[in-house]
């Protein structure tokens, strides 16, 4: 695929979090992608944790990644809503060598499209884009391409990714792919100057409240 970065300016941060089954190598994904380390160890997560990651950064472009790792959450096979707060994108990550799993992507992906919206105007909100990631495809006996894209297909996501964080496989051109689609199509939700002025509109109206503080305290000494 080829990649126009040129056609965007300025600074973005896009906010994308990771799901999935306990095991199924979210928190490796990110290690590798963020560090590039990848470890044996099973240590599941605790506590809501992100890293980022610049994907482009030159004079003209900034794109920031935001990659949100689950909390131990998964456990109970749905995220808080806080968790999914502004994100423009996710991964439901499945473990491409347990072949009875595939189905376990149907209720991240409910999850998802049942608590996370974009306005995209006054009477629209639409779902954020979703990526099938297959994680493992080290790993021997895996579920074949052609049912795994299949799942794709059955829930219309934007895309679907066979990757492994042992050998750094195929998850920068997923990324590349995801976040490249996700700024075709909703850049206006990732631009940092268009946030910052959502805030400054928020600090003019603290103003106006502080002088009422004052005047209560000058009445009353
Ligand atoms: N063979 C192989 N093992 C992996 C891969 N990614 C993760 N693992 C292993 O799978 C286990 C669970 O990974 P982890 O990232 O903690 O899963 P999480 O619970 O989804 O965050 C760990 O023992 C990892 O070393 C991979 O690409 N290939
Ligand atoms: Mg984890």
């Amino acid at each position: 695929m080829d990649y126009n970065w040129a056609k965007w300016k300025g600074e973005y941060r896009i906010k994308i979090i990771v799901v999935g089954e306990p095991g199924v190598g979210k928190t490796s994904f990110i290690k590798r992608y963020v560090q590039n380390k990848f470890s044996h160890d099973y240590k599941s997560t605790i506590g809501v944790d992100f890293a980022l990651k610049n994907l482009i950064n030159n004079s003209n472009l900034t794109i920031m990644i935001q990659l949100w790792d689950i909390a131990g959450q998964e456990r109970f096979g749905s995220m808080t809503r806080v968790y999914y707060q502004k994100a423009l994108g996710a991964l439901v990550c499945v473990d491409l060598s347990k072949k009875d799993k595939l189905d376990a992507a149907d209720k991240w992906i409910a999850d998802i499209r049942s608590k996370v919206f974009l306005p995209i105007n006054d009477n629209e909100n639409v779902s954020i884009p979703i990526f099938l990631m297959g994680t493992k495809a080290d790993l021997p006996d895996l579920i074949s391409p052609r049912n795994f894209q299949a799942k794709g297909n059955q829930h219309n996501l934007m895309g679907v990714a066979r990757t492994s964080s042992l050998t750094n496989t195929g998850l920068n051109e997923m990324m590349l792919q995801m976040v490249y689609k996700i700024m075709d199509e909703y850049s206006s939700f990732a631009d940092i100057e268009e946030r910052e002025t959502e805030s400054d509109e928020l600090k003019v109206d603290e103003e106006h409240i502080q002088p009422k503080t004052v005047n209560s305290k000058e009445c009353c000494t």
